[in-house]
Parts: structure tokens; C-alpha cells; sequence
């Protein structure tokens, strides 16, 4: 009688086996898109195929949000394109899953080095967290990013890179 309810406790009480957490949504769904300038797919990425890319990590928030300064991790632009030998192009339209859009220039990925991050904080990104993957800038380490110009290619619920 008493058993299942020390058997729970047992349980809650034991340490949990260090297990991966788990994204609010599957890892071998398609996330992003690379398209040429005339709608051509280069290539599409998931989570695991970004997460098999080198990560990079850069501190900032989403701009004209409460939300206070985190921990973002993901893949370079740069990481990006290169994984598929493609050279960065001019400008990249960025576009997410409301169909909001804007445009980063290839000296913002000379400059700053922006990622497409999916993690914050440690965290997968649920769509209502502006997941499953955000633009990111390295706003902590270049003050002069916070700026309008900036803030609107901070694209989150990215799921599109247009080549230009
Ligand atoms: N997908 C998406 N990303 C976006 C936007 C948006 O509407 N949709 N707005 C941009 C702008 S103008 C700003 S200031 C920041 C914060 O947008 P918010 O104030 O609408 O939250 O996100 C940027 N990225
Ligand atoms: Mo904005």
C-alpha cells in the first residue's frame, strides 16, 4: 500500500540520468530554407544538421522586448553558407514564419558575424518564444548595434534566407 508511494519518492528523490533536452518540436523537421534569388532551394537545414555545425555564441535580447539580455547559441552566417560552399552574397533577405522580412547585408556578416541561433540560454526556442530559430546579434560585444537599423534584422521565427 505504501510501496508505489515510496517507490515515487524514491524516484523524485534520485538524481534523473543526465539526458539531452528535448525540442518542443522534432529534430529531423525541416527549419530553414536557403533560396537563390530566383526561389531555388540551395539547401535546408533541422535541428540536427544545424547542431552538427559549429556553434557559435553570442549575448543580446530581441530588440523593443521585455526580455533581458541572454545566452544565444547557433550557427554563423558565415558557418552557414560555408557548410555549403557558398559564398556570401550581397544581401540576404531574411524571412519568418509571420512573413516579416528584412534585409542583411553581407558587411553586417564581415562585421558582426551574426548567427542563427536556436538556443537561449540553454533553451530550444518554441515558435512562441520566437523559435525555433532567431537572428542574432553579438549586441553585447558592438554597443553601436543597438540601433533600428539592427534591431529589424534581428529576425526571429526565422525560417527563409533569400540569396540576393
Ligand atoms: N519574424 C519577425 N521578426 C521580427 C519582427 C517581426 O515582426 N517578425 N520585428 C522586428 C522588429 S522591427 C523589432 S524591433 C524586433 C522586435 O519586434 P517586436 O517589437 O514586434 O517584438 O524584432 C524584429 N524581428
Ligand atoms: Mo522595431
Amino acid at each position: 500500500m505504501l510501496r508505489p508511494l515510496i517507490v515515487g519518492v524514491l524516484i523524485a528523490l534520485s538524481p534523473l540520468p543526465v539526458r539531452a533536452d528535448e525540442p518542443p518540436y522534432p529534430a529531423d523537421m525541416p527549419l530553414l530554407t536557403l533560396v537563390d534569388s530566383r526561389g531555388q532551394v540551395l539547401a535546408s537545414f533541422t535541428l540536427s544538421s544545424l547542431e552538427a555545425l559549429p556553434s557559435r555564441e553570442v549575448t543580446g535580447s530581441i530588440p523593443d522586448t521585455s526580455d533581458p539580455e541572454a545566452r544565444w547559441s547557433g550557427v554563423s552566417m558565415n558557418v552557414l553558407l560555408g557548410s555549403q560552399s557558398i559564398a556570401a552574397p550581397d544581401r540576404m533577405l531574411a524571412v519568418g514564419l509571420d512573413d516579416y522580412s528584412d534585409i542583411i547585408p553581407r558587411s553586417d556578416l564581415e562585421h558582426y558575424d551574426p548567427i542563427v541561433a536556436y538556443r537561449r540560454n540553454g533553451q530550444y526556442l518554441a515558435v512562441d518564444r520566437y523559435g525555433p530559430l532567431v537572428v542574432m546579434y553579438p549586441y553585447t560585444d558592438y554597443p553601436e548595434l543597438h540601433e533600428r537599423t539592427y534591431y529589424s534584422r534581428t529576425v526571429w521565427q526565422l525560417s527563409e534566407l533569400q540569396l540576393q
